[in-house]
């Protein structure tokens, strides 16, 4: 292969899996380029001590494609098997994809308590703002508003923020970035590797053919130009008002960066206070 066309990611991806099932134009692609890009940049993490585990979904397909330690699990249940293999494993470095779907609504209730015990895990979510694997139905996170094949004349319902929902439930690292913002997205992805603790990325990811088609928002490349032209820096988004706050604009950046007990940790103290040995 000529060097110059040489990819230098490859080693991370399970090729002989390759060509990916996402639509052309889809963003899942983009999101977990970022997530190896991270990883590529962390002085410790290599194919033998980082595990990724997702859930169901089109986003939920990049464990797949990832040459790493991977399981491919039952819809909404990411984090329970997360949970399980860094509770077995802490030396491991456990990652999550998920979708919006996947996170919200089905795993909703685990990602509240996973959070809460912050346990010391990555999630990335990538939010296509649609359940884009069975054909496009609205999703939690589905802008009011928004068209879906259930709600074709838009989705009376305010979305979620997942975001603070994970502040409020007791993640320790919280951020959010749009497969746009390419470089961003990799560098908020690295903090969360650096956090102990839980830590949440959203990354806001255009679906085409689901979400983007239904509601008019024009080509993959235009859906990206969307991206740039509403998201905000967090430092800027703070100085606005609240009627600059209003419409489609939306922060993106760190949302939260802090310390607090890890359950692994609390786990370790309790078998050490109780006098026994942890396998
Ligand atoms: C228990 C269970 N319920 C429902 C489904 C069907 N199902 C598969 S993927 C999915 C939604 C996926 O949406 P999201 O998590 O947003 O991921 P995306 O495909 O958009 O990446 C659903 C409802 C399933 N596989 N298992």
């Amino acid at each position: 292969m000529d060097d110059s066309i040489k990819r230098s990611y490859e080693k991370y991806f399970r090729l002989n899996r390759l060509p990916h099932l996402w639509c052309p134009g889809c963003g899942n692609g983009i999101a977990m380029k970022a997530i190896v890009m991270a990883i590529e940049k962390h002085p410790e993490l290599n194919k033998d001590n980082t595990v990724i585990i997702s859930g169901i979904g089109c986003s939920s397909r990049a464990s797949g494609y990832m040459d790493f330690d991977t399981l491919h699990t039952a819809h909404g249940r990411a984090l329970p098997f997360a949970t399980g293999i860094k509770m077995a494993r802490p030396d491991l470095k456990v990652i999550v994809i998920t979708g919006d779907g996947d996170c919200t609504a089905i795993g909703g209730n685990h990602f509240i308590h996973t959070c809460r015990r912050n346990h010391d895990l990555t999630v990335i979510l990538f939010n296509n703002n649609i359940y884009g694997m069975t054909g496009g139905q609205t999703s939690p996170m589905t802008p009011q508003g928004k068209k879906a094949t259930t709600t074709p004349y838009g989705s009376m319902a305010h979305p979620l923020d997942p975001s603070a929902l994970a502040k409020a439930a007791g993640a320790t690292y919280v951020a959010r970035s749009t497969a746009y913002h390419v470089k961003h997205l990799a560098d908020v992805i690295e903090q969360g590797l650096n956090n102990h603790g839980f830590a949440f990325v959203e990354a806001i990811v255009q679906c085409p053919t689901s979400y983007g088609r239904k509601n008019k928002m024009g080509s993959p490349a235009d859906m990206l130009a969307w991206m740039r032209d509403h998201a905000v820096m967090k430092a800027a988004w703070d100085k606005m008002s609240d009627e600059e706050k209003t419409g489609e604009k939306f922060p993106i950046g760190v949302f939260l960066d802090t310390r607090a007990a890890e359950y692994g940790d609390e786990y370790n103290k309790l078998i050490e206070r109780l006098g026994g040995a942890r396998s």
